[in-house]
């Protein structure tokens, strides 16, 4: 027969403790947490020794403190993760070519069709497993089902350090007795609704008729439903190979007459396209500019320049350069809409040249972790801070 349960998602565990303690052994078995120790800084990770107290991501540090007096804080330093979470990466992508990155740490892969080369979906993810040990020397837990939901469930319910195979036609009894939380897109809001309801376990969501949750929470009631019973697409999106751009653009609520606020605009558009591609695994050859003049005049100018793109800083450069010189022919006339986009995609195969510095991509990479965790807003550049009114003398 068959066997349609292809989905893999595999995530790290506690990956950044996991990475300090590769290069601290000696705290291993003990409560360990990774984030900013000041006053204001939050927890990114917790050891499990340390989630035994309470401790959770994103929890303040001063209360991490309290529920673990004796547990011993570290900053993150991406820079020493970033090169882990790429041979992470690398390792999904040697199994199939449908890996859907998530984040530094996670991804789903179909290893349909890869079972003539390299087993079947449990050897692959026992092999996969072995791999990340051997290789990064840290561990990974994942969940095998029929779709992206149930093995996410499946890889969570695993951890820490464990494998776990939901067989097709079981999904709904994997998820009944388990709590409504833990049915991604189950939130403290949604799942403080359902708490009103009565409803505790996935199992008792699946019960309720559509009707109920429909008056509840309207088109998405008959979804939850459909989730909660284990039903829900089932492919693995690879880094969306049908798109051939990447873009970004906005348009001023009046129009912008201040080259730096435009500059700004860019930079920030050019770091949004470098988190997509660094997600897609994917590098540019060109960089596109859109600039729309009142009211309607819309002009487009692009450059390749001759060398694959993969930083905010490469595209806000090449953009920066076409800005100047169509601004220029434009008489510096105010601006209505400014755009960046990234065009001629391909698949990343970037070496280092010959006294290149590997730090732009380890400063990317950290950056992009701290956004994948704490939103767009978490770190910004100097230059994307608000310029002063115009007006003001
Ligand atoms: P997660 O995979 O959510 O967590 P984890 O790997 O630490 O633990 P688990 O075993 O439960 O998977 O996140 C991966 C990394 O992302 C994590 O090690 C640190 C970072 N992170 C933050 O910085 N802030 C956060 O709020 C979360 C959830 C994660
Ligand atoms: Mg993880």
């Amino acid at each position: 027969m068959v066997d349609t349960a292809t989905v893999l998602h595999v995530d790290l565990d506690a990956f950044f403790v996991a990475m300090e303690l590769l290069r601290r052994p000696e705290l291993r078995g003990r409560p360990v947490i990774v984030g900013y120790p000041g006053p204001r800084g939050v927890v990114s990770t917790a050891s499990y020794e340390a989630r035994r107290y309470g401790v959770r991501s994103a929890m303040p540090m001063a209360r991490a403190r309290e529920l673990c007096p004796g547990a011993v804080v570290l900053p993150p330093d991406f820079s020493w993760y970033a090169p882990a979470s790429r041979a992470f990466h690398a390792i999904l992508r040697s199994y199939s070519p449908a890996v859907e990155p998530v984040s530094v740490d996670e991804a789903y892969l179909d290893v349909a069709g890869s079972e003539r080369l390299f087993g079947t979906p449990i050897e692959i993810a026992a092999a996969i497993r072995e791999r990340i040990r051997a290789e990064i020397g840290i561990t990974a837990s994942v969940g095998i089902a029929a779709n992206r939901l149930v093995a996410k469930v499946a890889s969570d319910a695993a951890k820490p350090d464990g494998l776990l195979r939901v067989p097709p036609g079981e999904e709904a009894a994997f998820l009944a007795p388990r709590p409504v939380r833990d049915l991604p897109g189950v939130g403290r809001r949604t799942a403080g609704v359902l708490a009103g309801l009565g409803i505790a376990t996935i199992g008792d969501l699946a019960a309720v008729p559509e009707s109920v949750l429909e008056a509840k929470f309207g088109r998405h009631g008959a979804d939850l439903r459909r989730r909660a019973l284990g039903i829900a697409p089932g492919g693995v999106a690879p880094a969306q190979p049908g798109r051939r751009s990447i873009s970004r653009e906005h348009t001023f609520e009046r129009d912008e007459p201040s080259p730096e606020r435009l500059r700004a605009t860019l930079l920030r558009q050019a770091e949004r396209v470098a988190d997509d591609l660094a997600r897609q695994q994917r590098a540019a050859r060109t960089v596109v500019l859109k600039l729309r003049f009142p009211p309607f005049e819309t002009i487009t100018r692009s450059v390749t320049p001759g060398r694959q793109l993969l930083f905010a800083d490469e595209l806000y450069e090449a953009a920066a350069g076409l800005f100047e010189a169509a601004w220029e022919e434009h008489s510096r006339r105010p601006v209505r809409l400014i755009g960046l986009g990234a065009a001629g995609l391909i698949e990343r195969a970037r070496q280092l040249a010959l006294g290149e510095s590997p730090a732009p991509g380890a400063l990317h990479d950290a950056v992009l972790a701290l956004r994948e965790r704490y939103g767009e807003a978490v770190i910004r550049r100097a230059a994307e801070l608000p310029a002063p009114p115009a007006d003001r003398p």
